[in-house]
């Protein structure tokens, strides 16, 4: 048995028993909303179909991604319910290795969340979290829910922002702003995978160690070859592989029906 668990490690589905047991536990400390219950629900059927590990793509994504947090000057970490539930400890080590800031942006901001979410930040290691009450006094325009209350200091003034497991229409908004948007989401369908100029289709819980090594990695690089990675990245071609290796997967099993080898019955 895992400390964090009451199912056995024996368990065909255990880590995925595990990861949903965090998140349940943090609607109780106020981190995550329930409505991150429901994303994360999402997450997990795009996952399935994805086969639960990182994808060919999803590492070109990643290593776009670090190279692009090398090379911003203001580069920020924006920090939602459902990421900080579940990697609270890469999102600072990311922010130390890129020197990206952390800021708490919520869409449903709730009393206690912001704080809830500073505190998990906080224990892992942060040394400042912006974002968090009035500290979020300027505003995105045309962003019509709580994201768009921003920290003058952050996500107003940032060039890159990291978004990942984002809501629609903030993506938009940052990129009318100029910013680079770079995010996360399992789902290469929705309008933030969509609309971001970096998409890394995997599950956060993979692609964030990942994203934190490949940081640490091109960290020596100079600007010139960084600037190069990112330049010759395409997130078209990544997206649609991404749903490529999905379909192919699908029609693979489609030709099984029964894909999973049968328990003595
Ligand atoms: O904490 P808050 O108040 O800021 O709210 C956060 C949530 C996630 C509830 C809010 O942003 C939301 O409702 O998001 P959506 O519109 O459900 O979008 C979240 C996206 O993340 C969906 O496309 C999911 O498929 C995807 N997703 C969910 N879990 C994971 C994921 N992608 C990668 N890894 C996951 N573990």
């Amino acid at each position: 048995m895992n400390e964090d668990t009451h199912v056995s490690s024996e368990h065909p589905r255990s880590e995925s028993i595990r990861i949903r047991e965090r998140v349940t536990r943090h609607v109780e400390t106020k981190v995550l909303a329930l409505a991150g219950l429901i994303a994360h629900g999402r997450g997990e059927a795009f996952d399935y179909i994805l086969g639960e590990e990182t994808t060919p793509p999803a590492k070109k994504a990643i290593t776009a991604a670090a190279a692009t947090l090398l090379i911003a000057e203001r580069p920020v970490l924006s920090v939602n319910g459902n990421v900080a539930a579940l990697c609270a400890d890469e999102l600072v080590e990311l922010s130390e290795a890129t020197g990206a800031a952390l800021e708490v942006n919520l869409f449903h901001r709730l009393p206690g969340r912001e704080e809830a979410i500073e505190g998990v930040l906080m224990e892992a290691g942060a040394k400042e979290v912006l974002g968090v009450g009035g500290a979020a006094s300027a505003k995105i325009d045309e962003v019509f829910s709580d994201r768009r209350r921003v920290d003058p200091r952050g996500i107003y003034a940032a060039d890159v922002v990291f978004v990942p497991l984002e809501d629609g229409d903030r993506t938009e908004g940052l990129i009318r702003m100029g910013k680079r948007v770079i995010t996360v989401d399992l789902n290469p369908l929705s309008r933030t995978a969509q609309y971001a100029n970096i998409t890394i289709v995997d599950n956060v819980v993979r692609a964030m160690p990942l994203l934190v090594s490949e940081a640490e990695r091109l960290k020596g690089e100079a600007p010139e070859a960084l600037r190069e990675i990112v330049d010759s990245y395409s997130n078209v071609e990544a997206l649609s592989d991404s749903m490529r290796i999905m379909v192919e997967r699908l029609g693979e099993l489609s030709k099984k029906g029964v894909y999973l080898e049968p328990h003595d019955l």
